[in-house]
């Protein structure tokens, strides 16, 4: 590669090396004999000096021309400083542009302008500090929730996006033309991974899911990132166990990645590394109407009551038994009207949710009767369960919210890349 060194590389123990940086122009700044040029890249900053009598003279005078953001070569020898921000600079014996940069249409180096303007321009809003800080986190985050789940004998699988029954309720499907007929975005992989414990056992998936929601939330994204797993052989409890692993995990990774964060101006929420409370869903109403929530037993719970039960709970919880009437059809029954549900609340937000599912034939026409939901429609999806379904358990987890509110985010556009919402669909 062209490049040889992240600008983290560059560290005082480098002193009296030779190195080849790349990145950005962050800043320039001309003092006359001596020039300063910050270099950017995704690790960080490093500052190129250059000084009359020592730097090349064609480099000084190259230094004129250098506009922010055009992106440079430098090669240079390292040396450790007590002025220089970082504790080092490099000193070049080249600096070669790579390519010219225009003067961009938003200000990255220090105002924030409103999110629909830095979404207009996402690209370049990257470049900012503080996203290059969320999406390094986020991909951290990624690598440990699959480090897990490999851990746990789950093997990785990816399942069809263009699909023709509906799992997740439906009104909220996105059509799409396929060839003669017509066909639909998927929701959830929740059918399919289904199907995959019966010779699988163990699968994970990490994908995009579509929801067709016509409300514009800070929360709700048309496309999102979703992490689902499912097992044979295992219950919701054995489900929560295994979130529960992931949370530990992740109280891990937002510890070694805190200090990057901080800089910016993001505080990650200090994550529990003990048991987490599992909270009836029956309690959590009793616990709301105590506090003065008109809410009653069927309801579903909103953000700010998820919020409120912190106050009890903490940071991280699971609601545990919900409604069989809240759940999707394949949720497992539990006696009375309840099922083998949870979801688990990080930072007041619904970020994962399972059950046990049923996993025999009779049962389960019976639940999308329940529901005015025509089984023959599902024929594709019962017959599988004629030949040897296991008993089985899973869940789906909304990663652009896991990522939100893990860093304090107040909307899950900061935590996506590209968002799709119903007002946008570009870029
Ligand atoms: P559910 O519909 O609750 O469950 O989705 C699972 C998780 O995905 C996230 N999520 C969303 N994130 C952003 N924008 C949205 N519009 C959005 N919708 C959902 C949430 C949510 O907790 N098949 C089941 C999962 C299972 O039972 O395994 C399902 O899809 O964080």
């Amino acid at each position: 590669p062209l490049k040889l060194h992240w600008t983290s590389d560059v560290t005082p123990e480098k002193h009296g090396a030779e190195v080849v940086v790349a990145g950005w122009v962050w800043e320039l700044r001309d003092l006359g004999r001596v020039k300063f040029l910050v270099v950017r890249d995704r690790e960080g900053f490093v500052q190129v000096t250059l000084k009359a009598g020592k730097t090349p003279e064609h480099l000084l005078k190259m230094f004129g021309e250098l506009n922010r953001e055009d992106v440079v070569l430098v090669r240079g020898v390292v040396e450790a400083s007590k002025i220089a921000k970082s504790g080092v600079e490099i000193f070049p014996s080249e600096i070669t542009v790579l390519n010219k940069a225009k003067p961009l249409p938003l200000d990255i180096w220090s105002e924030s302008p409103d999110l629909a303007t830095r979404l207009r321009w996402r690209s370049v809003d990257l470049k900012r500090p503080r996203n290059l800080a969320i999406f390094s986190f986020a991909s951290d985050v990624l690598k440990a929730i699959r480090g897990v789940l490999y851990e746990e004998k789950f093997v990785e699988v990816f399942t069809p996006k263009i699909i023709v029954t509906s799992t997740e309720g439906g009104a909220e499907l996105f059509p799409v033309l396929y060839f003669e007929r017509v066909a639909y975005l998927s929701q959830s992989p929740q059918l399919y991974k289904e199907q995959l414990t019966a010779s699988l056992e163990r699968v994970f998936e990490i994908g995009p899911a579509y929801r067709a929601e016509k409300h514009n939330t800070d929360f709700h994204l048309n496309e999102f990132i979703s992490v689902d797993a499912e097992a044979a052989f295992m219950n919701y409890w054995d489900i929560m166990g295994l979130l529960e692993k992931i949370v530990h995990r992740l109280a891990e990774v937002a510890a070694s990645a805190a200090e990057r964060l901080r800089a910016v101006g993001i505080s990650p929420l200090e994550l529990p590394r003990s048991k987490i409370p599992r909270v009836e869903y029956g309690e959590a109403v009793d616990k709301l109407r105590q506090m003065g929530y008109s809410v009653s037993w069927g309801d579903d719970l909103t953000v700010e009551m998820q919020k409120s039960l912190m106050k009890l709970y903490g940071p991280v919880y699971f609601i545990v038994d919900f409604p069989a009437a809240l759940r999707p059809f394949y949720t497992k029954r539990k006696e009375g009207e309840l099922s083998e549900s949870y979801d688990l609340i990080i930072n007041g937000l619904e970020i994962a949710s399972g059950a046990t599912r049923i996993h025999r034939r009779d049962e389960l026409e019976e639940e999308m009767r329940r529901r005015g939901l025509d089984p023959r429609l599902f024929e594709s999806h019962l017959s599988v369960f004629d030949y040897g379904m296991p008993p089985h358990a899973g869940f789906g987890l909304g990663f652009n919210r896991l990522v939100t509110a893990l860093l304090n985010l107040d909307n899950v556009r900061h935590a996506t890349l590209y968002p799709r919402d119903r007002y946008r669909v570009e870029p």
